[in-house]
């Protein structure tokens, strides 16, 4: 029978009130470290008596706390996405309920106070999942669920200055874990920090500051809430000892906000203990529909933003939280919505530091009810109205003192109900500063702000004209708390996303989903690194690699969605307009007096000539058009790019840190070159010469090109799906495939020796049906190139869209390098591609790869004047394109790529592969969201591309 408390739907028992988080000058131990730890199979299974001193753990384990005992050796992490991975019988949990427990023996340090009576303490547990059981010294002190969330015991009478023994029973599902149902791996135990608290008397036990903002007056008003006897000081403000319950009035104050995150320092005090403030004076109204920060709109380019490690789960170290809003700041990130749990305290910190609005979000999510068409939904069931109270006064007191949070979430996706509305109810009282966020209360009727999460351009585009969705929600300012789902290789669309809002006044940005890959580090049997996913830990019920779906890899690298998102949502803009340049300001806030502006003039993507821009500084939503630098005249095709750099240090960047950017045309590309053409053809037995072509006699296949071995160019149409491919309810790839698009057939219809042109005319089609694509093969050469047309025409009724249009061909594997004239540096693709810049770039093939934790579609560079494979012996092979083309280069084909599931599945190949596409489809957001725009959508069409081809000689090596 499972012990009462862990199926109880009440919150635990036994802890303090909730309190803000801070550190003070009062002594405090922590007790992170090395812990005895046991897990039994079962919460029966574990044995009595853990809390006694006389206990034997001998034989236990070592555990770090904090940590999940999943990612240190003790069972397996399991992903589930909306799905519980147990019966849904609430508040019953399953038999088998994996429990950890923990003992840790500790001694005060000398100096810990030593008064009689004993001096108050406090034991604090920033975050235990799901469960845990707190004794100490024998006592028990109580329960505490809410997995996310802190939980306080007085322990002062119970210490002793030597031989303390703390022990906490952890059991990984409780009647809370139907409460935490967010989209993550299932990861438990003592994950977040325990800390030993000293609380003087006539300590401060909490208070809140309320720092507002009038924009009309510049005035700050600053109130202190707490216990009588606690003041505050704010020296740079003059303000000394101002008592709580009073409020100050000050003029001149500087305001916090994301763009100019200014805090003042200060300190709440009483005569026995000290806490460091950071306090930062601005006001969160909703006025005329709209929702604005010190009366400026302001616009969300967010991110969600789960707490995740690929080694240590949801125990972030600070390094990383750091390296997290460095990452963010410099991609022109503006606001996290903590999905969806509050994080780390220290995390809030950073943001009020470094200046990023924030949603905190309540540890709720019911999301597997859904299932169950939300019978039984905890939202709107009276036996878990006190649980869903605890959880939301647990977030508002913790984290009501930082200046970045700017907005209250509930949960996430819970469906809806009373206990829903009375946490709202409750929040807007107690916090009256900050409005309230909830997607799921669609109407509107308890929450401030009208969200959604994924919805298609097109209705935010009617929500945005106030012609969609409940009369309440027109009147309300609208956010997508969640968009662009970033999964595998993608979102595209971003751009049109950010057009709505700025259309729209009331449409207030989103939250990208999400920010981070949650793949977990490990290691295959031959040692070599892959992260791992759903199903990857033998889970009997998982989804897969959803949880991969991040703008940031899982070790924090960049995805090429992260380059776009800063490219779509940079702060200033910088355009051609008649001749001039203009320079327009999308900041909310700042003026655009912290930036440099600077030009560089390349021809052919070689600089020739640069200079600095004198902007006068913008504010929010000016523009200023100069006229452009005098340039000379040149023959090649050349391009202006102005920056918009960092003019000093901050805290995010350094100086020279390029916040926008813009390209201008200057010179255009000068007549294309002209085919090749002259070279006679020579005709043998088994080949076919043409220029430094040979050619199979039989079936006319290119099988070299000067000294190196091909094999192509042939038509190609497949990719391998990406997961937006593969993603909705009407798979782009499901209708790819049953079109039989990974498996056309070439049949030959005729190979025409015309003198000095070769013509190969084929039918490309899939067995079964009867639709297909004329593609003929113009060849023409002269004594260095070799020139093909391809002309490509449709036949018969296309049922779908195509992956990809284009040829691939096979090239000796020791032409690693690359380099091309066209946009880049980084992968691009239709409706992903403002990242992209024209320029001449270099790389190698390896480099080329975009290592998706789940294999796809990737690396395409776009609008290719010229391509130039090289090897290290010097040979080479460039290719000129009319019109501008995109390629792929890599060891491996389309097919292996569609068949890998983890990046070890993809093992070098003695070619490389070439394919070199007049077009690929778009990606879109169909893994969660809209599908590839109309406009970015491949169809079959009739085509054509001329491709030359030049191959150079491996130098020959020089005499010894
Ligand atoms: C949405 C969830 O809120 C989020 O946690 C995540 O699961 C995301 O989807 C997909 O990755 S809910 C979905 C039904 C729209």
């Amino acid at each position: 029978m499972p012990s009462s408390y862990v199926e109880d739907p009440a919150p635990g028992h036994g802890s303090s009130a909730p309190r803000a988080a801070f550190r003070s000058d009062a002594p405090a131990l922590s007790l992170g470290g090395d812990w005895r730890f046991l897990l039994s199979p079962t919460a029966d299974a574990a044995p009595n008596g853990i809390e006694r001193d006389d206990f034997e753990d001998r034989d236990w384990d070592a555990i770090p706390v904090p940590g999940h005992w999943q990612l240190n050796g003790h069972g397996r992490p399991a992903y589930t996405n909306v799905r519980y991975p147990f019966p849904v019988d609430p508040p019953h949990v399953p038999s088998d309920n994996p429990t950890g427990d923990y003992r840790l023996a500790f001694d005060l340090p000398d100096d810990w106070p030593d008064e009689r009576p004993a001096q108050p303490a406090v034991l604090r547990f920033d975050g235990i999942d799901s469960c845990g059981r707190v004794w100490l010294n024998g006592s028990e002190l109580g329960v505490t669920k809410g997995s996310r969330l802190p939980a306080e015991f007085e322990v002062g009478p119970l210490l002793r200055r030597h031989g303390n023994l703390l022990a906490v029973r952890v059991h990984q599902w409780s009647a809370g874990s139907y409460l935490e149902d967010q989209d993550m791996w299932w990861l438990s135990g003592i994950f977040r920090d325990v800390t030993l608290l000293a609380r003087p008397a006539g300590g401060v036990r909490d208070y809140h500051v309320d720092a507002g903002y009038d924009h009309l007056t510049a005035r700050g008003t600053l109130r202190l809430d707490a216990d009588p006897g606690v003041r505050i000081t704010v020296p740079e403000l003059g303000i000394a000892g101002l008592p709580a319950g009073q409020s100050a009035q000050l003029a001149d104050v500087r305001p916090w906000s994301a763009e100019e995150p200014h805090l003042y320092d200060g300190e709440v005090h009483t005569d026995t203990e000290r806490v460091p403030v950071r306090v930062g004076f601005r006001t969160v109204a909703i006025e005329d529909g709209q929702l604005k920060v010190n009366g400026r709109r302001i616009v969300f380019r967010g991110v969600n933003r789960h707490e995740f490690h690929p080694e240590s789960g949801r125990v972030v170290p600070r390094e990383f939280a750091v390296a997290d809003i460095e990452l963010m700041k410099r991609h022109n990130v503006n606001a996290v919505r903590t999905s969806h749990y509050p994080p780390d305290s220290a995390f809030l910190e950073l943001c009020d530091t470094y200046g990023l609005w924030v949603i905190d979000e309540n540890d709720l999510e019911t999301h597997g009810f859904g299932e169950l068409d939300w019978r039984g939904n905890p939202s709107d069931d009276p036996r878990w109205a006190d649980a869903y109270l605890d959880r939301m006064r647990r977030t508002v007191e913790r984290d009501k003192n930082h200046p970045s949070v700017v907005l209250w979430s509930l949960g996430n996706e819970a469906g809806t109900g009373r206990n829903l509305a009375a946490a709202a109810e409750w929040t807007r009282r107690r916090d009256p500063t900050r409005p309230v966020h909830y997607e799921g209360d669609t109407d509107c009727s308890y929450t401030d702000v009208h969200s959604r999460m994924y919805a298609a351009h097109d209705e935010v585009d009617r929500i945005g004209q106030g012609i969609e969705g409940h009369e309440r929600v027109r009147e309300r300012p609208f956010i997508l708390c969640e968009f662009g789902h970033a999964m595998g290789n993608g979102p595209g669309g971003l751009l049109e996303y950010r057009e709505l809002f700025e259309r729209h006044p009331r449409c207030q940005g989103g939250f990208v989903w999400e920010w981070l890959d949650h793949g977990i580090a490990q290691q295959d049997a031959e040692g070599r690194a892959y992260f791992a996913y759903g199903g990857d830990f033998g889970e009997p019920l998982h989804d897969g690699n959803f949880v991969i779906d991040g703008l940031v890899h899982p070790d924090r690298t960049p995805s090429p969605a992260l380059a776009e998102f800063a490219k779509v949502f940079e702060p200033v803009r910088i355009t051609a307009v008649d001749g001039a340049l203009r320079v327009t300001s999308h900041y909310d806030i700042a003026s655009t007096a912290h930036l440099v502006f600077s030009w560089v003039l390349e021809e052919e993507g070689t600089e020739v000539a640069h200079g600095t821009l004198a902007v006068p500084p913008l504010a929010p939503g000016d523009s200023a058009d100069l006229p452009l630098p005098a340039l000379a005249a040149t023959g090649a095709e050349s391009w202006l790019t102005v920056r918009a750099a960092l003019a000093a240090d901050t805290s995010w960047a350094p100086a020279g840190h390029v916040v926008a950017r813009g390209q201008l045309p200057v010179a255009p590309k000068p007549a294309p070159v002209a085919p090749a053409a002259g070279a006679a053809l020579h005709v043998t037995d088994t080949e076919l010469r043409l220029g430094p072509g040979v050619f199979d006699r039989e079936t006319g296949r290119l099988t070299a090109l000067g000294e190196l071995t091909v094999d192509g160019p042939r038509l190609d149409l497949w990719r391998a799906p990406t997961d937006n491919d593969r993603g909705s309810d009407d798979p782009e790839e499901a209708h790819w495939r049953a079109a039989g698009l990974h498996r056309i057939q070439h049949r030959l219809r005729a190979v025409e020796l015309l003198g000095d042109r070769l013509v190969v005319r084929t039918r490309v089609a899939p067995a079964g049906h009867g639709f297909g694509m004329r593609a003929d093969y113009h060849w023409s050469a002269d004594d260095q190139r070799l020139s093909l047309r391809l002309e490509l025409e449709p036949d018969g009724t296309w049922p779908c869209t195509l992956p990809r249009l284009g040829v691939r061909m096979a090239l000796p594997a020791a032409l690693g390098g690359a380099e091309w004239f066209g946009r880049g540096p980084g992968e691009a693709y239709a409706d992903s591609r403002q990242a992209a810049r024209i320029g001449r770039f270099t790389s190698t093939v390896d480099a080329l790869q975009t290592p998706y934790v789940f294999p796809q579609e990737n690396g395409n560079r776009i609008d290719l004047r010229w391509l130039r494979l090289t090897s290290t012996d010097g040979a080479s092979l460039r290719v000129d394109g009319e019109p501008a083309f995109a390629f792929t280069a890599r060891r491996w084909t389309s097919e292996q790529l569609d068949a890998a599931t983890h990046t070890t599945d993809l093992e070098p190949g003695d070619t490389i592969v070439l394919n070199l596409d007049l077009a690929q489809h778009g990606l879109g957001t169909a893994s969660c969201g809209p599908g590839v725009l109309p406009q970015h959508r491949l169809h079959p069409r009739k085509a054509s591309l001329t491709l030359t081809f030049t191959p150079s000689h491996a130098q020959e090596t020089p005499p010894r």
